[in-house]
């Protein structure tokens, strides 16, 4: 091929290539393969030398009328590729303003913190304040102390849960020994409740979990009596439940009080009448409680012949079961949204 028919050749398939080049990209390869630094119509330049001088002029002007030509038809493709892929580009990305907005969700308080905080409210109410303590307890403080001697069968294995295999600690099976380290470091009067988790080994089935929540009060005084805490509590419960709950007390027994109660109150579900609740009875039990027994003050340095006080304590997850008619503890622990979603 004479070097006018290349030049002829260039021009013709680039011109053919430009036209069926379906993309900028595309553009770009094209103009690196006729006018890159190895581009063919460069080649051809470097090969003037193969013409004779007359010949030289006229072949340097025809190779530079075919690379404006080529560079027009380049940018000319290239303004109407990119027009269609800014269309398309468009297009994919739309946005439907028709569609509703995307509204973030908001938290809110658990279930079990909102009973909590009602309860904690109704005895700040009435003067108490809020103590705290550890979940892994020593056994003075679970038990020793609240007149649980080693023998007791709240203490055997099946109950407590242990850490490390000492025996020097345990996770506390109820919060009473935040009431001990509360008396151990304060003088009477002491007018205190007690919330947090507390750890059992139980089986877990609807109505047990190894870990649950308690609240546990308690006064000491000057002649705190009977009467006091019988007050105290239809106070509580008249508040939380409602003013025409009936409130009774049946004898019971615990190893830091005496004497103990359990205490009743008339079905919130049906009102006492007699319901699936309260398994036909009118009445649902939601505490213990009793006067502090002396045994307990001696351990902590209170003279009993000066003080005395009462104590109760009552299980969160219980209450708000009873409240809402929830039928298995396992849901409070599940964190299903379908669930705790609807008490927020
Ligand atoms: C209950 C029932 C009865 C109780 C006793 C004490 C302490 F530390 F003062 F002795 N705290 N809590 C107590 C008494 C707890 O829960 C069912």
């Amino acid at each position: 091929m004479s070097w006018a028919q290349e030049l002829e050749s260039i021009i013709t398939t680039a011109t053919a290539a430009i036209k069926a080049a379906g993309s900028t990209s595309e553009l770009e390869e094209i103009k690196v393969e006729y006018l890159g630094r190895k581009g063919a119509l460069t080649t051809l330049l470097k090969n003037v030398g193969s013409l004779t001088a007359e010949e030289r002029p006229q072949a340097g002007q025809s190779a530079n009328a075919v690379k404006k030509e080529i560079e027009a038809g380049l940018s000319e493709r290239a303004a109407a590729l990119e027009s269609t892929e800014l269309d398309q580009q468009l297009l994919e990305g739309s946005v439907d303003t028709s569609l509703p907005g995307r509204r973030p969700s908001v938290g809110g308080k658990h279930i079990l913190n909102q009973i909590t905080d009602e309860i904690l409210e109704i005895f700040l109410g009435l003067g108490y304040k809020v103590a705290e303590g550890p979940e892994v307890e020593v056994d003075w403080y679970n038990f020793e102390a609240l007149n649980m001697p080693p023998e007791h069968p709240a203490r055997s294995l099946q109950d407590t849960l242990y850490v490390g295999d000492e025996n020097q600690a345990v996770l506390r099976t109820h919060t009473s020994p935040v009431q001990v380290r509360v008396m151990e470091k304060e003088r009477p009067p002491v007018y205190i409740v007690a919330p947090g988790r507390v750890f059992r080994r139980d089986v877990v089935d609807p109505t047990h979990s190894p870990m649950f929540h308690q609240i546990e009060g308690f006064a000491v005084d000057k002649d705190v009596n009977f009467g006091h805490l019988i007050g105290t509590l239809e106070t509580f419960i008249h508040t939380m439940f409602g003013k025409d709950r009936k409130v009774r007390l049946r004898p019971h027994f615990f190893p830091y009080t005496e004497p103990s109660a359990e205490v009743d109150v008339s079905c919130i579900v049906c009102g006492g009448k007699g319901c699936r609740v309260c398994s036909h009875t009118g009445w649902l039990e939601i505490l213990g409680c009793g006067m502090i027994d002396p045994n307990v003050f001696k351990n902590v340095d209170y003279d009993p012949e000066e003080y005395s006080g009462f104590a109760f304590g009552m299980g969160v997850e219980r209450i708000a079961m009873l409240k809402y008619g929830i039928n298995d503890i396992r849901l409070f622990f599940e964190n299903d949204m379908r669930f705790l979603g609807q008490y927020t």
